[in-house]
């Protein structure tokens, strides 16, 4: 058997503690921080235990494909790495090795305004995708603009606008480690690119924040305005925002807390899932990402609605581990083990999971 990076990780909590090895101390804080006392990080792992699964069995399953459609696009699994700042912080190769493992695998890959590369450099490590593009506002939006613009041109097939960091959460293991997410962590996508706030500040008798912070919802006519892609905000928790969406005719929301960094003691993205996938899902895509980590918890997220399923963390410890060919390796055992899932559940094909696969544990 030829050798490969992952090797000797038998489990993804073997991954996480050598992934901490690896990495400078400052770096594992910020990658692991949840904001607050972390209730919502938390939060997001113990919704995927509060359900079970209920198998179907004799259903023949010599044959079972996970091939599904994202917007319209085939990819082999429905899951897609979401955006994360600062990959190289992480591993040299960075972005261009997470893209290149994602295009391998033929999975949908989200890069971030704040990646370490830039999107230009993302697109040519991996030409052929798919790739979405995560956007945070900048204060002036002709910078927002010209981000839109460029992602565009290289190939960027959505835009994500994620709207639930119209200021930093409160991260208290991060800045304890000495991580802060400012103009000193070097970016790929230009010296003009500024992260949104860390925190507000007092101009008596009210707290304000930079421009970043300005949108409400004619930002999405905006948007429209400049650019044909699609677009799909990430970071919906309420089935107001969720209606909204729909409203202003957006093609895809994610449901999310952000990983639990955001707003501490929001609800768990599994636990916002099923209501919302209920009442827009036939008009939008919904996607759900947060504390997903093996197939059992992509199984539960799809029969809740999810059209896909999105990662964070752990493509973080696999490629802090081994590079882009951990990130490869971990996307093609995640995809392995969800077909195996797939075959005790007697489902086939993608389209065969539903409500019906899960029950609520009392
Ligand atoms: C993130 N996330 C994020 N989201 C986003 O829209 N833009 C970004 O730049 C980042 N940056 C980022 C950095 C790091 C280190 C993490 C862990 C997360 C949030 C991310 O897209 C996703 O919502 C969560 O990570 C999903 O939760 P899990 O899978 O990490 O539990
Ligand atoms: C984070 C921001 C950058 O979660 O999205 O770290």
């Amino acid at each position: 058997m030829t050798h490969t990076p992952l090797q000797g990780f038998p489990t993804l909590a073997d991954l996480e503690r050598v992934a901490a090895e690896r990495v400078p101390d400052r770096v594992w804080a910020y990658i692991q921080t949840g904001a607050g006392e972390e209730r919502s990080l938390e939060a997001n792992r113990a919704a995927f235990r509060r359900w079970s699964l209920r198998p179907r069995v004799l259903s023949d399953v010599t044959s079972v494909d996970l091939r599904s459609r994202i917007l319209g696009r085939e990819v082999d699994a429905p899951l897609f790495v979401a955006p994360m700042a600062y990959q190289r912080e992480v591993h040299p190769e960075g972005e261009e090795g997470v893209a290149r493992a994602a295009e391998d695998a033929r999975v949908l890959s989200i890069f971030s305004t704040l990646s370490s590369a830039s999107l230009e450099e993302i697109a040519r490590a991996a030409p052929s995708g798919p790739r979405w593009f995560q956007l945070y506002l900048q204060p002036e939006f002709a910078r927002s603009r010209e981000l839109v613009e460029r992602a565009e041109r290289s190939g960027y097939s959505a835009l994500v606008l994620t709207v639930d960091v119209p200021v930093l959460g409160v991260r208290d293991r991060q800045e304890a480690g000495g991580f802060a997410i400012d103009a000193s962590v070097p970016t790929g996508n230009g010296p003009g690119v500024v992260p949104p706030a860390r925190a507000p500040s007092f101009r008596g008798p009210t707290y304000e924040l930079p421009a970043n912070a300005a949108a409400n919802w004619g930002i999405l006519d905006d948007l429209r305005s400049i650019s044909r892609l699609p677009v799909i905000l990430k970071g919906i928790l309420s089935l107001e925002d969720a209606r909204r969406a729909a409203r202003h005719s957006m093609e895809g929301i994610v449901v999310s807390n952000h990983g639990g960094r955001q707003l501490d003691g929001a609800a768990a993205s599994l636990d916002a899932l099923p209501a919302i996938a209920e009442e827009v899902g036939s008009t939008l895509e919904v996607y759900v990402d947060g504390g997903v980590r093996r197939a059992s918890d992509v199984l539960i997220a799809l029969a809740l609605g999810a059209k896909a399923v999105g990662l964070g963390r752990p493509i973080l410890w696999a490629l802090a581990v081994g590079g882009g060919e951990g990130v490869r390796e971990y996307l093609s055992s995640l995809s392995r083990d969800l077909a195996t899932a797939m075959a005790l559940t007697g489902r086939r094909q993608i389209a065969e999971i539903d409500r019906t696969l899960v029950q609520r544990i009392p």
